[in-house]
């Protein structure tokens, strides 16, 4: 199975309209502000964003100048999706009070991985048990990456950070990355997806259905950082790719509770082309490696048989 649009090239299928607009302090080559650009052209304008923490809102908010051309509200790790909550019922109060027109405005929150997999998940938990309409995307750079980066329950198994370094008596980050989109789906939200800027007219797929759905919604977007990786700036796209095409980072949605698999890269390519260019798995022993490709493929067989794929 092909991912149906990923042999399209057609300037016009995207909206020119831009909301992350130049002027940011983003790294060079960093795929993360590329997926929330993309994910806002599909949002549009009649967007509010709520922005936990991160390297998103640090870059792009240096005081007192802004990228965002739109509604934009900063919080704190702990509470982005509790703001959310509060913006997404305070519409609909208003709205029915007839204090302001009515006319579909997405809320959106977005959080690092830290922000969402760490200190976020308790109010995210609240603002999806409750059903809120509101899209909340986690950018998962897979470490702390604005402080230094310190790793978080996204980091990846093996990693070196700063808060978990390689050496005689460890390998790195010694626990398998959290599964925040099952987390999220365990919810039984109307719409849960991975998703990653290398593959953007996927990711603008995803970010649209997001945004039509009545109910929550969670996009999980890996997104690749030079820096913290340790990879050059010009790799980002490739090593998102990468990570697709050896089911590190397998492209999938659940809509209604049924999983559906958007991109189906088999014969996957050993984990090891994905690992080896990157400096913050550099220290790795082949016996690592293996151990990581057997629970790739683990993973990736139970994946195939949730989204009934032979
Ligand atoms: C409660 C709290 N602790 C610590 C900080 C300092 N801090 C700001 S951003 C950040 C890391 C954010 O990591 P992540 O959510 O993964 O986003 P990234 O920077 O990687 O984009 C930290 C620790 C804070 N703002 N609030
Ligand atoms: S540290 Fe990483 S995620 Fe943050 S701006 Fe730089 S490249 Fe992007």
């Amino acid at each position: 199975m092909m991912l149906p649009s990923i042999d399209i090239y057609a300037a016009n299928t995207v909206s020119r309209e831009e909301f992350a607009v130049s002027g940011h302090r983003a790294c060079q080559g960093c795929a993360e502000i590329l997926a929330v650009r993309l994910a806002l052209k599909a949002f549009g304008r009649n967007t509010i964003m709520v922005m936990a923490t991160g390297c998103m809102e640090i870059i792009s908010t240096p005081l007192p100048t802004t990228d965002w051309k739109l509604p934009w509200i900063h919080v704190a790790f702990e509470n982005a999706a509790a703001v959310a909550s509060g913006v997404e019922s305070a519409l609909k109060i208003l709205m029915e009070k007839n204090k302001i027109p009515r006319k579909d405005i997405n809320v959106v929150t977005i959080g690092g991985d830290g922000g969402t997999s760490d200190i976020g998940l308790q109010a995210l938990s609240g603002a999806l048990e409750r059903g809120h309409k509101f899209t909340y995307i986690c950018v998962d750079n897979e470490a702390y990456m604005n402080t230094g980066i310190q790793r978080s329950s996204s980091t990846p198994y093996g990693a070196m950070t700063t808060t978990t370094p390689p050496g005689k008596k460890s390998i790195g980050q010694s626990t398998w990355k959290k599964d925040m989109p099952k987390i999220a789906a365990a919810h039984n939200i109307p719409y849960v997806a991975t998703a990653c800027p290398s593959y953007p007219f996927d990711l603008l797929a995803k970010i649209k259905k997001a945004k039509m759905v009545y109910g929550p919604s969670y996009i999980h977007v890996l997104s690749v950082c030079p820096t913290g990786w340790r990879i050059p700036s010009n790799m980002a796209i490739r090593y998102g790719r990468l990570a697709v095409e050896t089911g590190i980072f397998p492209l999938y949605e659940i809509e209604n509770g049924e999983y559906r698999l958007t991109y189906n890269p088999e014969p996957l390519r050993q984990v090891g082309d994905y690992l080896n260019g990157q400096g913050r798995f550099r220290h790795l022993t082949p016996e690592t490696i293996s151990e990581i490709r057997e629970h790739v493929n683990a993973d990736w067989e139970r994946l195939k048989h949730l989204c009934g794929v032979k």
